[in-house]
């Protein structure tokens, strides 16, 4: 019996410890165009995160500007938001232990000519206007970018089979 309770108190202490975060994760117009996202997605999958919400939409400009309005006085302002109103892009939330600084490092740097190879952005990007791929660099900006791109019954919450061949 005491055995028991002592198993369950570690099990409820790794639980708390996990720190399961979501991102806000996007394939920008240009990896939609060229046939990239399976190739990306694998990348998430493969690594052993978790699809829990995704879907194919063309942004309009007030979506454009209210994602990236942080940026709203920078130079590169309206063609970022030209860009991201091109043509579709592929939304998801991606879920996982610390998702939110891993999917940034799996991602790469903002510059893909300075990401590194082995990176998205390294190994299939070439400008800064054409980097492919967003991820929520914090988990305010994850919160504020989920509920920007879905309703809460967008986002499904599911037990993942290999749960236990991934996490200890
Ligand atoms: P991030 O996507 O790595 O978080 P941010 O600095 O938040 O980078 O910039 C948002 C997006 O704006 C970038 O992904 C990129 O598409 C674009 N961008 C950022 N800086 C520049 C620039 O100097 N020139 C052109 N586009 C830029
Ligand atoms: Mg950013």
């Amino acid at each position: 019996m005491l055995n028991l309770i002592i198993n369950l108190i570690h099990k409820l202490i790794h639980e708390v410890k996990k720190m399961m975060e979501k991102s806000f994760v996007m394939m920008k117009p240009d990896a939609v165009q060229r046939r990239i996202m399976g190739k990306i997605l694998t990348r998430f999958e493969e690594k052993g995160l978790q699809v829990v919400a995704a879907k194919l939409l063309k942004i309009d400009e007030d979506l454009a500007k209210e994602h990236y309005g942080e940026h709203s006085e920078k130079p590169f302002f309206n063609d970022l938001v030209s860009y991201i109103t091109s043509s579709p892009s592929f939304a998801m939330v991606i879920k996982g232990d610390d998702a939110i600084s891993l999917i940034r490092k799996i991602v790469g740097a903002t510059n893909p000519k300075e990401a590194d190879l082995g990176t998205i952005r390294g190994d299939f990007a070439m400008d800064m206007g054409r980097n492919i791929i967003h991820a929520s660099d914090s988990p305010a900006s994850a919160e504020r970018e989920i509920s920007l791109f879905f309703n809460e019954d967008e986002i499904c919450e599911y037990k993942i089979a290999d749960d236990p061949w991934i996490y200890e």
